[in-house]
């Protein structure tokens, strides 16, 4: 019998929706009271060489058009392929801070189009769970306007958009997971994280062969 790979899980949603708070609050979970090697991840990986030139883009300091800098995300994610595969073999459970789910979002609130976009991302490590942060109707994260390039109010609303498109229409999204992350009293910090422990314990569970799939194949 040989040990049982980790798990692949993608946090997904719009900025400061509270994935990485969540992200560390079940890495601390599964390391500590469950006993799982896990490590945590996100993309942009701005890291590595391509993710400085995606880095200096978001900070507005270098200029790209959109297919380049969507093939830029692209290839980031691409780089790290090898290494995830190594560490999910090994039985690290991997949770990662955006995917090819945000790639193709934000790129088509841009215009490009979504067959393109998802192109460049098949063929990567395909998730065992995705878990995407949607916000209520109250919510407020999207009353702010950042630092960075797309964080604005107006992009973010676009980009949600786009989120819910595909998400409601494309059977290649339907093994997204809603998590309600509405930030007031009754959906507070830990119900969420309740809610998300239990996605991850049956995904654990679940977790049959220690083959990986490739994802947008079928
Ligand atoms: N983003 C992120 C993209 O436009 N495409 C992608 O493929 C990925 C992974 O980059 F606005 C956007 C989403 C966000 C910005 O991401 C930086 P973080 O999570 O805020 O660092
Ligand atoms: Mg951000």
């Amino acid at each position: 019998m040989g040990s049982k790979r980790g798990a692949l899980i993608i946090f997904e949603g719009l900025d400061r929706i509270g994935k990485t708070t969540q992200s560390k609050l079940l890495c601390d979970y599964l390391s500590q009271d469950c006993n799982i090697r896990c490590e945590r991840l996100a993309f942009p990986d701005r890291t590595t060489q391509i993710g400085g030139l995606i880095d200096a883009y978001l900070q507005r300091k270098i200029e790209c058009n959109d297919r380049t800098i969507h093939l830029l995300f692209s290839a980031n994610r691409w780089e790290c392929m090898d290494s995830m595969r190594a560490k999910l073999l090994r039985g690290d459970t991997l949770i990662v801070d955006r995917y090819a789910y945000s790639g193709v979002a934000f790129s088509q609130a841009k215009g490009l189009d979504k067959t393109w976009c998802q192109s460049c991302d098949v063929g990567l490590i395909k998730p065992d769970l995705v878990l995407y942060f949607h916000r209520g109707k109250q919510a407020n994260c999207l009353s702010y306007t950042g630092e960075e390039r797309y964080e604005t109010k107006h992009f973010q609303e676009e980009v949600e958009t786009c989120f819910e498109q595909f998400r409601s229409s494309s059977h290649q999204w339907k093994d997204i997971n809603v998590i309600n992350a509405d930030n007031n009293q009754m959906r507070n910090r830990e119900t969420i994280q309740e809610e998300i422990r239990s996605y991850v314990k049956d995904t654990l569970k679940n977790l049959k062969s220690n083959d990986l799939e490739e994802l947008w194949k079928d």
